[in-house]
Parts: structure tokens; sequence; C-alpha cells
């Protein structure tokens, strides 16, 4: 057994990201330094450092000018284990947003909420305001564990659900950063207002039998270096896959007797999907089952499993540092034998499972003790007010009036919880007039499941579009769905400006991945579940051909598919090849043009009827070239070239 051991010694000289962490006085500078000058922005180390601190440097790509400065902003990001957000930390941010931020609010895939646009001269009193109304953004980014997810739903009469959200909150109290510096910089020293520990969690930080512990450091969990990379955990009950789970670093699964009380957990870990396009030694990668835990154990075998990609994770090369790399290349065994080493004793063996579903638990829903509970569908978690679409105005109304929490779900959507029925209507009232859709068969199937990234204008990594993309693309493959006669048919779609994988695309049925500017790498096969892996189909496809590419595929998928079968576990089961032959013999069939009685708000994600009428192939060519010269959509060309021939009729 491992006393304290040290990890070998590596011949690789650490990435420059090790050193500035070892130089940071745990976290402290150049960040605690550099606030206080007047400057738009921080260095090159600073930035490193802040991200620990829940921030990160942006600037507003769409007003580059060359030769000129940044439009240096900050992006702040909240965590809440769970997604829970106090109602006095939600209206806390509404107004963050509008007094330093862009307006808008913006839930994210992993049950925070995110802040943009704010300005170097306004970060201190952001996150200060944040402290103080029970939030938090400490260790929301960086080389550390990030927020804890478990899932939304509230149902108060499940233990298991219970269990979850509680150990989601002591995992994250076990593993927050020890360090001073975010009180110091942020509240000049004042510490936050914060309920009492749980003292169980307390000694298991501070217990150390067999090397978990880093003696006589701030960080008795990290040490000066942190992580080598970013750590995520999850917490769910046995078939919920709200959090994604197979894609986390570490998964529990919490396990209950016949009585609904806690026996234990499930273990899984080595889930990530990060990778950079043509570099084969990257990938997306699904968690492996790894043992059993009883309750009691629980937060030593965390602990365990942290303290071994803490001490064997790669700090030379950044892009093989995350604990799924470590687990490919160990093994399962090996890693389970050196975890065991950290615990002290041989774990037990993973207990089987039910099959995993995904839900989104939009709409109207009793909660288990006479509340009610309402998932909100949030497009791309972009909380906004735009014309006669008041998302903002409606949910800072809803939380004022009626002081209600809210959980953030691993969608970008959000529940509002503990409802009393007799407030209802009213609350109902608020969303009608903000034209906020909560009838859940009122939205658009694609939009309801769909997620996607920020991508441009605020993430420095994008490559191409993706949240401002993904409506238009949604639009065009309704089309082609509606084209081919497969009108009722939706799939989860994902999307990301750039191949690390922000809204989970390789899990999807179809995801689309930024590979260059305007053209996305398309990944197949993902289940509704997100319980498989999908697989890239083709490297580059441009926006303007995705028409052209979905049609054969959904016309295969139409006339092979077994009864009630999905678009993804479709084409698991025929294969690339399969579908690469039907496309290259596939002869498009007369072409249609969809005509809409109005156009479709995707803002409000309402579906509204669809009338189809059909041309040939030459009309279409040239409706089509027609709108793209003009900038139009088809359907908009169309309806204005019908109106002009009615209205000249005699
Ligand atoms: Fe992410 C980096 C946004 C969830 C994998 N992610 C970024 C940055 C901070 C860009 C940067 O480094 O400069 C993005 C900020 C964009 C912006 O303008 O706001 C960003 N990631 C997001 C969010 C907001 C996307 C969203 O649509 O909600 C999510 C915030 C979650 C949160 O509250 O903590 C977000 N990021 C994810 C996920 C999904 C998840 O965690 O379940 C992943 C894939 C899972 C994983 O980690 O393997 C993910 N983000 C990455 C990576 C690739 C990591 C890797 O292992 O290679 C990066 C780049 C990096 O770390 O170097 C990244
Ligand atoms: Fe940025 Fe890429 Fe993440 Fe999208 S997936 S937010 S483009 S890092």
């Amino acid at each position: 057994m491992v006393k304290s051991a040290p990890p070998p010694i590596v011949s690789r000289k650490p990435s420059k990201v090790e050193g500035i962490k070892e130089n940071s006085n745990f976290l402290r500078e150049p960040v605690a330094t550099q606030i206080l000058e007047d400057t738009t922005h921080f260095s090159e180390d600073a930035i490193q450092i802040l991200k620990f601190h829940g921030s990160y440097q942006q600037d507003n790509r769409d007003n580059r000018v060359k030769g000129q400065e940044k439009d240096y902003q900050f992006m702040l990001r909240t965590k809440n284990p769970g997604g829970f957000v106090p109602p006095q930390l939600y209206l806390a941010l509404d107004k963050l947003a509008d007094e330093y931020g862009n307006h808008t609010l913006r839930a994210t895939t992993r049950q925070g909420f995110q802040l943009h646009g704010i300005l170097k001269k306004n970060l201190k009193t952001a996150i200060a305001t944040i402290i103080k109304n029970l939030g938090s953004t400490l260790g929301a980014c960086g080389d550390i564990n990030r927020n804890v997810m478990a899932p939304p739903v509230p149902f108060k009469n499940r233990s298991d659900y219970q269990y979850a959200w509680e150990y989601a909150q002591n995992i994250a109290d076990l593993l927050s950063p020890q360090t001073g510096a975010y009180y110091e910089i942020w509240l000049d020293g004042e510490k936050a207002i914060s309920g009492e520990e749980n003292p169980e969690v307390k000694a298991a930080r501070q217990r150390n039998d067999n090397g978990t512990v880093i003696h006589d450091t701030e960080e008795p969990l990290y040490g000066t270096h942190y992580m080598p990379r970013k750590f995520k955990v999850c917490v769910t009950v046995p078939g919920d896959n709200s959090i994604d789970l197979y894609s986390q670093d570490l998964t529990l699964v919490v396990n209950t007797n016949n009585q609904g009380q806690l026996e234990g957990f499930n273990i899984f870990a080595g889930g990530g999907l990060g990778r950079t396009h043509n570099k084969e030694e990257t990938f997306a990668r699904l968690a492996d089952p790894i043992c059993y835990v009883a309750k009691e154990d629980v937060y030593d075998l965390v602990k365990a499993i942290v303290a071994t990609q803490r001490d064997y994770g790669d700090r030379t090369d950044r892009r093989h540092a995350r604990l799924k790399y470590l687990i490919n290349d160990w093994g399962v065994d090996k890693f389970r034998a050196k975890v065991e080493e950290y615990f002290g004793k041989p774990v037990a063996p993973f207990q089987p499972l039910p099959e995993f579903k995904y839900e989104d638990f939009l709409g109207w829903h009793e909660q288990g003790d006479g509340k009610l509970f309402l998932g909100i569908s949030v497009d791309n978690g972009r909380v906004k007010d735009e014309g006669s679409f008041q998302l903002k105005t409606a949910l800072r109304e809803i939380v004022e009036q009626f002081n209600l929490p809210i959980r953030l779900t691993p969608h970008q959507n959000l529940i509002f919880c503990d409802i009393e029925p007799d407030n209802k209507q009213a609350i109902q009232a608020i969303l009608d007039r903000c034209g906020v859709v909560s009838d859940p068969g009122k939205i658009e199937p694609l939009v309801r499941y769909a997620m996607a990234c920020p991508a441009l204008p605020t993430c420095g990594l994008a490559i191409t579009e993706s949240e401002r993309a993904i409506p238009g693309i949604l639009e065009l493959i309704r089309t082609v769905l509606d084209k081919v006669g497969l009108q009722d048919e939706h799939f989860v779609v994902r999307m990301t400006g750039c191949p690390n994988g922000c809204a989970r695309p390789y899990m999807a049925e179809l995801g689309f991945v930024g590979s260059a500017p305007e053209s996305y790498q398309v990944w197949l096969g993902g289940s509704p579940d997100q319980t498989r892996l999908a697989q890239p189909y083709i490297e580059r496809l441009h926006h303007n051909d995705i028409e052209s590419f979905l049609e054969p595929i959904f016309v295969y998928f139409k006339k092979t598919r077994k009864s009630g079968e999905g678009f993804g576990d479709f084409c698991d089961r025929v294969g690339f090849d399969a579908i690469r032959e039907f496309v290259a013999q596939y002869q498009p069939e007369p072409a249609t043009v969809t005509i809409e009685p109005e156009p479709l708000t995707v803002a409000t994600k309402s579906r509204r009827a669809r009338y189809r009428v059909s041309l040939h192939d030459d009309l279409y060519n040239k409706v089509k070239a027609t709108a793209a010269s003009q900038g139009k959509s088809m359907t908009d060309l169309v309806k204005e070239a019908l109106e002009s021939y009615f209205q000249n009729l005699p």
C-alpha cells in the first residue's frame, strides 16, 4: 500500500501552466495585483489563475479590428451543485447582467449560469455581489473539480433523488479549494456567509491514511499544482441520465435498499469529450464502470480517485492530461489497483444497473409533496428579452413575486421548484404575457432536445458559429424531414463551434462540430438517451450543403428503419458503409418547398402547422438560387412571389 507515495518523476517538462500555478501562492497572484491596476485586461499568467476564480478573459470577436486593441470583457461562471439557484442569487444575477453584462444570462450544460460582457473594472463588484447573494464562482473553471452535477427534477418523495442532491453538495464541498485567495481578492478578506460545513465532509477532507492528503499546505487535497486539468463529477440515480453520465470524469450512482435508505454508490470514471481535429491521440471517451462503494467509504473513495489523477495525470501535455487518458493508457484494472492503494483496501465489484434514460421534465408536474414544479425550455440556455419574447422579464417577475428556487438542468433549461398549486394560474399568466411557451407539446421537438455552445462572438476557441447558427440549421433539418415525408420525426441535435465538445455533441444522434469557418464535422449514431458515443461521418460540411447532405440519409432512414427505430439507433445499426453506399446511388425525388402559414418563431419555439407544395427540380433550383442571392429563405421568397401573384389577379 502507498503511504504518501510521491508520483514517479516524469522525464518530460511540466507544461507552462504548472509553473503558473506553482508561482501563484495558492491562486493569489498575479490576479490580486493586477485587479488593482487601471487596465482593460490581465496578463497571460493572470488569465490562467483567474479561471480558478470562475472568470475567463474574452473579447467580443464581432468587434475585432486589425491594429486596434481587442474589445476585452469577462465571462463569469457560477458553481451551483445540482444546478440549485436560490431566488436571491437569481435576482442578483439578473441585475448584474443588466448593470455590467450584456443583458443576458446563459444557463450552461453543467447546471451553472454564465454572465458575459463584464469589464475588468466591474469584475470585483460582480463577483462580490454573487458571493454576497449566496452564490460562488470559485472553481467554476480552472484545473480543479468543477460544478458537481445531479438530476434537476425535484421529486420530493424519492429518497434516491434526495441523496443525489445531498452527495452532489457534499462532494462539491469535499473537493472545494481551501485557499483564502478568493475571499481576499474579491471580498477584501471578508469571509463569505455560508452554512456550516457538514462535519463528516470536513473530517473526510483532513483524513489521510494512504497519501490522499498533502501535508503542510494550504490545499490538502490539491497541493500547489492543483489538478493536472479540469475534473468533472456527477451524482445520479439508477436510470436517470439527465446528467450525461458517460461523459464525466467521475460518476456516482446512488444505491438504495427496499426501504429507500442509502447503501452505497456504483462508480464510473474516465469519461470526457474534448478533442482536437486531426490529432488522433485526442478523443471523446465514455466512462467505464469501476467499482461499488459503501456509503461510509464514499468520501475516501472520491479522494482516492482524485489523488490518483492528481499524482499520475499527465502534467506535461495539457491535451493528454484528463483522467480519461490515464485510464485509457493504464486500462481499468491498473487504474482500479492504484485507486485501491490510496483507498487502503480492495474495492467492491460494480453492481448491475437498469438502463439509463433521458427525460427533460418540461412543463407542469407534481413534485411529490403537494407542490408543483415547472420545467421551462431555454433555447441554448440564453435567457434574454427580444421583441415580444420576454423570457428574462418573465423569469425575474416569477422569482420576485413567488420567491421560487430554480434548478438548472444539464440541457440548458431550468425548473422552478416548490410552486404552491394556488400560484399556478398567476405564473402561467406571466409566461403567456411574455410569450414564453410552457407546454412542451407546443415546442418544435428538434428545438426542444437540441443544444449549442456559445461559440462566437465570446468564445476565444470557436472556429465557427454555434448558438447563433443552430436555429437556422434546425429549421433546415425540419424542412428536409418534411420534404422526405418524415414530418413527425425528431432526434437529438447538438452543435459546437469547435471540437472541445461543450454542448456534448459526441453523445447526440446528429452532432455538428465546427471544423472550419461555416463548416462542421458531422457525427452520427449517438442514442436518444446519450448512452452511446456517436462517430464522425464527414470531416467538413459547409452549412450551405446541409440540406443536400441530409436528404439522402433521411430517405434511407425512412425506407429501411425498423418500426419505431430512432435516427441515431438506425445510423448505428446499419453502419456508415451502408449509408455511404445508399447516398452514392441516391436520385433526388422531385423537390418541394415548405410554405408556412406564418413565420416560424424559433425564439418562442412554437410548433406550427406546415403545408407542402411540390415543385419540379428546375423551378426548385431557381427558387433556391434566387433566395440565396437575395439573402432570403426560400419560404419567404415563394411567399412574396405568391402574394404578388394574387395581388395582380383581376
Ligand atoms: Fe467548455 C472551454 C463553455 C461545458 C469541454 N468551455 C470552454 C470555454 C471556457 C472556452 C475557453 O477555454 O476559452 C468556453 C466559454 C465560452 C463562452 O463564451 O462562454 C466553454 N463549456 C462551456 C459552456 C458554457 C457551454 C454551454 O453551452 O453551456 C459549459 C459550461 C459548463 C459549466 O457550467 O461548467 C461548458 N465544456 C463543457 C463540457 C460539457 C460538460 O462538462 O458536461 C465539455 C465536455 C466534457 C469534457 O470536459 O470532456 C467542455 N470546454 C471544454 C474543453 C475541452 C476539455 C478537454 O478535455 O479537452 C475546453 C477547452 C479547454 O479546456 O482547453 C472548454
Ligand atoms: Fe467554445 Fe468550442 Fe466550447 Fe463551443 S465547444 S464554447 S466553441 S470551446
